[in-house]
């Protein structure tokens, strides 16, 4: 990196907060054995060695010296704000507990780890990316680990380099693979110790004990920026609909907070959907309803935020994509070419997802039929759902236009805003948040941990008074259907809408629906007043409050 903003130098100086606990020599406050959150017969069969481990507090103590010891980081997944922060965190915190300590990073995610492509960090690496954003200090990646091969490899290169722990920053699919392997790892008796840190801008890898994953409120905090000013422009021109989709693969808690930061006209939150047993026809008509009304009142413009996982909500669609998963999992689907795939596929549908996958645009059709990423899911970011509903409302209004329910005019216009904000320069909150998460990690990697997340908490109170410890990655897990199995993952936090943050949304969308309430929250601010620079997301204060 020879070029450097005049922001990026002066952040560089910035020296992350951490919970007073961490300030010094910690001790461990153990709590009672746990139970996983569902199956808990079939997930403690299968985690014979990290099965039941209590959620460990640190709390201070005593000074103590440690024979030096190496570890390893992996960057998992899709970048999040404050990656960067993790890693200097955990440097910082191995070196404070003995300074012969050494930190490696895999390459390019899980897949470094099993092709042995690693770099040592050192104080002039680190120096470069304190409070930056980003995962390019080492690079990311989506390589799932789950095969013995691929566990047996790692051994290798982990033993080579003497180290002792690996810490694996990722989402809840990463996280889980993190629990296998420290299973497997026990198991073998190979005595290296594997810890999770919770990462993803969906905010989906939340519980009791994780209050948010790291990344959600830098990359919330840009997408609102990005929505205020639209909605100043759509307020200014008084001509267009904006159809915004936001990034979030399956839970909507990035449309939902920036509905709360942006008091848009209409936001769609999936799981309501669900819960809702909407259709597509349903949704629409719901969204033509307030472009019409708005229309009436002379308002032709409006702001419709929209979350990326919409799709995979809808019920009949949800089943076809359960019958799609199947369909596709077998051996005999993935022989099929790419060009017959279509073909094949419609030729396995039962009836009624036959209908349901006919009745969709085909390019929606293909999309969902087709790609997969290596955990198999969808890959909705690359479905066009902005798209796909503005021109649906189109035909609706211009029906209700020829019924003579509709005088307005519409025009739209389209955005996805996803990738503008997985990297951005952390906000004081991640900046904070990650070095502590990091440096946490390393005393529970001194503890002897292994099979645990590292989490910080109390997180809506000042910096020094937030809880650090770890929690059994075991406790958060149940069975899931995934590629046709039956298998042990951690449960997904989706938006609940009987949660403080959606009762508040609900409570005002008829309002923000009928008015013009936009609120402009501005880019994210790193110094002056702590109401500007330093507030969590509200998602986090409704929920805390
Ligand atoms: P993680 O769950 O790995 O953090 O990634 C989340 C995400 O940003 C989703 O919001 C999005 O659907 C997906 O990554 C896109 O990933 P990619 O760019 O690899 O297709």
């Amino acid at each position: 990196m020879s070029v450097k903003s005049n922001l990026q130098k002066a952040r560089a100086a910035y020296q992350p907060k951490l919970p007073q606990a961490l300030k010094g020599p910690v001790a461990v406050k153990e709590g009672a054995p746990t139970e996983s959150v569902g199956d808990r017969k079939e997930i403690k069969a299968m985690f014979p060695n990290t099965y039941g481990l209590p959620v460990v507090e640190f709390v201070p103590g005593q000074k103590t010296a440690f024979a030096p010891f190496n570890v390893g980081i992996i960057l998992s997944g899709g970048q999040a704000p404050g990656g960067h922060n993790v890693i200097s965190g955990l440097y910082d915190g191995v070196k404070a507990l003995n300074p012969e300590n050494r930190l490696y990073g895999f390459l390019m995610g899980p897949g470094g780890l099993v092709d042995h492509k690693y770099i040592e960090f050192s104080d002039e690496i680190i120096d470069e990316y304190r409070n930056t954003g980003g995962f390019d200090i080492i690079g990311s990646g989506r390589t799932k680990l789950e095969e013995v091969e691929q566990f047996e490899k790692g051994a290798e290169i982990l033993r080579t380099l003497g180290i002792k722990a690996l810490v694996i920053i990722g989402g809840d699919d990463s996280n889980t693979n993190a629990c296998v392997l420290a299973e497997y790892y026990a198991a073998k008796g190979y005595g290296i110790q594997v810890i999770g840190c919770p990462k993803t801008i969906d905010g989906d890898l939340k519980n009791d004990w994780i209050e948010a994953s790291f990344g959600f409120d830098t990359a919330t905090k840009t997408y609102s920026e990005l929505i205020g000013n639209i909605e100043r422009d759509c307020n200014s021109a008084r001509k267009y609909w904006h159809f915004i989709k936001l990034m979030g693969r399956s839970a909507s808690h990035i449309a939902l907070e920036c509905a709360l930061q942006t008091q848009p006209n209409v936001c769609l939150i999936s799981e309501e959907v669900a819960e809702k047993q909407q259709s597509l026809d349903e949704i629409v008509s719901y969204i033509a309803g307030i472009v019409a009304a708005r229309g009436g009142k002379g308002m032709n413009f409006g702001t419709v935020l929209i979350p990326e996982g919409l799709i995979e909500f809808i019920p009949a669609i949800k089943k076809l994509i359960a019958e799609l998963n199947d369909v596709l999992a077998t051996p005999e689907a993935a022989a099929v070419p790419r060009e017959e795939q279509i073909e094949y596929v419609k030729a396995h549908l039962s009836k009624d997802n036959l209908a349901v996958f006919n009745s969709l645009p085909a390019d929606v059709a293909s999309q969902l039929a087709l790609d997969r990423d290596p955990h198999g899911n969808v890959q909705v970011s690359l479905i066009e759902t902005e798209k796909l509903l503005s021109k649906m409302v189109a035909s609706k209004l211009a029906k209700m236009k020829a019924e003579g329910t509709y005088k307005g005019k519409f025009s739209a216009q389209h955005h996805f805003f996803g990738y503008e904000g997985r990297c951005a320069a952390p906000s004081n909150f991640d900046a904070d948040y990650c070095y502590s998460l990091g440096y946490n990690a390393s005393r529970l990697i001194a503890s002897g941990k292994t099979g645990y997340m590292s989490v910080i908490r109390n997180t809506t109170a000042p910096a020094a008074e937030w809880i650090a410890g770890g929690v059994p990655i075991t406790m958060m897990m149940n069975l899931e259907r995934r590629s046709g199995k039956l298998k042990p993952v951690i449960r997904k936090a989706l938006v609940e809408t009987d949660g403080a943050p959606f009762k508040f949304f609900a409570s005002k969308r008829d309002e923000w629906a009928s008015g013009t309430e936009y609120v402009y929250p501005g880019s994210i601010q790193y110094w002056g007043p702590s109401e500007v620079c330093d507030q969590t997301t509200k998602t986090l204060q409704l929920e805390h409050a």
